[in-house]
């Protein structure tokens, strides 16, 4: 048994106990009101959703498992995994046997490239990641356990060990695509030496001489990894997963949902922004250019990428993250300066703006000038450096769901018609 089996294996009892006592004592208990503005509102503020891998308090942004981010930015993505899935930094030990489990489970099966090759040639890279897991679902643990009638308290079980088998094949799969993509040359095959991030780094196959891509590649991997329970792709995975579709139908929907441009896809959005208004004033704009360019925007019906936040209201520590790594590594790149700038002004221009409840950047103003800067400048392929990352955060959440034996998710809908009467009576 794996040491990461073997932990889940003695937490979860106690965690199962609580849950059931809790609801026991207190199930009838009301925690949250919904309005008829939260229901239109895109259930903005209705908690309704247990996620106790992370949380997002609106003044301090992500804290995994009662670990503030600033604590973590030091962390490699092993660890970062484990401590989602236990609660729990692990040791040593339980770093290198994760590893081991991992480089043991790694090898994306010759279907899979050819079901991608297969795809047209200007697919975008989020739906071949995508589609590349979705294959692979025949792999199911899960699925092949379930068929064989499996007790619902061994769920977590084959949960883990898919999310262990995905895990492992996405830096090779998501190099590969990178490379297939954007004519990169061959594949490039796994380093077992090297850990998950720097393996996947190795696979990209970019210059990389004094390593420093590989930092910003480890902390961009461990950033990203989670962000509570009810942004769209978790949720989407979430509910996917509550149905007890297997992790590969789970991952891949909720990859699905990152990919579209208010969530993931914001990345490469906002790098874009950034180059535009570079080109627009021949370099780094001046703070009164950059000010004018977002009033542009914004009087254009558009939004300004990077910033505002659906939870968040203040600088997302992501960001501030990212902004410490540019300041050390590359603090004279006009694009990386271009983005600095950004944060000085930008707030200023949105908090103008009556309506928008969050004029502050969040964690994708920052990534993508730094990935610019180091040579990744396909932006299209942002979006699945974030989902190589994120799977952490969605599996580790399906397989504590699956460990305390979480219900079909079925919230109820009604008509219009119905809640018209209903604030009227
Ligand atoms: N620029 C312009 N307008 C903005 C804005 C921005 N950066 N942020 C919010 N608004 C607008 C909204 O579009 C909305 O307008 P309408 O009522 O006309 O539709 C209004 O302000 C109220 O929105 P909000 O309550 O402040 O924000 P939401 O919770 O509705 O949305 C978003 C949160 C992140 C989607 C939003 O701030 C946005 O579109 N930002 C730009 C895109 C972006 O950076 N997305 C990435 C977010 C991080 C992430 O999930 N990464 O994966």
């Amino acid at each position: 048994m794996s040491m990461l089996k073997d932990k889940m294996a003695g937490i979860i009892p106690g965690m199962r106990d609580e849950i059931k006592n809790l609801v026991k004592e207190h199930g009838d208990k009301e925690i949250s009101k919904v309005t008829l503005k939260m229901i239109y509102g895109g259930m903005r503020g209705v908690k309704g959703l247990v996620c106790d891998t992370s949380e997002v308090p609106p003044d301090k942004g992500l804290i995994i498992r009662e670990i503030m981010l600033k604590d973590l930015t030091e962390k490699i993505p092993e660890e970062i995994f484990w401590l989602l899935c236990t609660g729990q930094l692990p040791t040593k030990a339980e770093v290198a046997d994760l590893q081991a489990e991992l480089h043991a489970h790694a090898g994306v099966p010759d279907y899979v490239w050819k079901v991608l090759e297969a795809m047209p040639k200007d697919s975008h890279p989020m739906c071949m990641l995508d589609t590349g897991i979705l294959v692979m679902e025949g792999e199911s643990e899960f699925r092949k356990r379930y068929t064989q009638g499996m007790r619902k308290e061994d769920y977590w079980e084959p949960t883990l060990a898919d999310s262990i088998r995905i895990l492992a094949i996405l830096p090779e799969l998501a190099g590969g695509v990178y490379r297939m993509r954007y004519g990169k040359g061959p594949r490039i095959k796994s380093d077992t030496k090297l850990d998950w991030s720097a393996d996947y780094v190795h696979m990209l196959g970019l210059p990389d001489n004094d390593g420093t891509f590989a930092k910003l590649m480890r902390l961009y991997l461990t950033l990203h990894s989670d962000h509570e329970g009810g942004n769209v792709s978790a949720h989407t995975c979430h509910c996917v997963g509550s149905a007890l579709s297997d992790p590969y139908y789970a991952v891949s929907a909720g990859l699905n949902g990152l990919a579209g441009p208010l969530h993931g896809l914001a990345n490469q959005e906002c790098l874009g922004w950034v180059l535009d208004v570079m080109k627009k004033f021949n370099g780094v704009p001046s703070e009164k250019d950059l000010e004018k360019f977002a009033w542009d925007t914004l009087n254009a019906g558009k939004v300004v990428p990077g910033y505002g936040h659906a939870v968040l209201r203040i600088t997302d520590p992501r960001f501030d993250a990212f902004l410490a790594f540019g300041k050390k590594y590359c603090a004279d790149d006009p694009v990386f300066q271009t983005v600095e700038r950004g944060f000085n002004v930008v707030p200023n221009v949105l908090r103008q703006v009556q309506k928008i409840a969050d004029p502050w950047p969040n964690v994708d103003a920052g990534s993508g000038g730094l990935l610019y800067h180091f040579g990744l400048r396909e932006f299209e392929y942002y979006t699945v450096l974030f989902s190589v990352s994120r799977a952490m955060g969605m599996l580790s959440q399906l397989i504590v769901s699956r460990a305390w034996g979480e219900p079909i998710e079925r919230p109820k809908s009604v008509p219009t018609k119905w809640l018209k009467a209903q604030v009227t009576k």
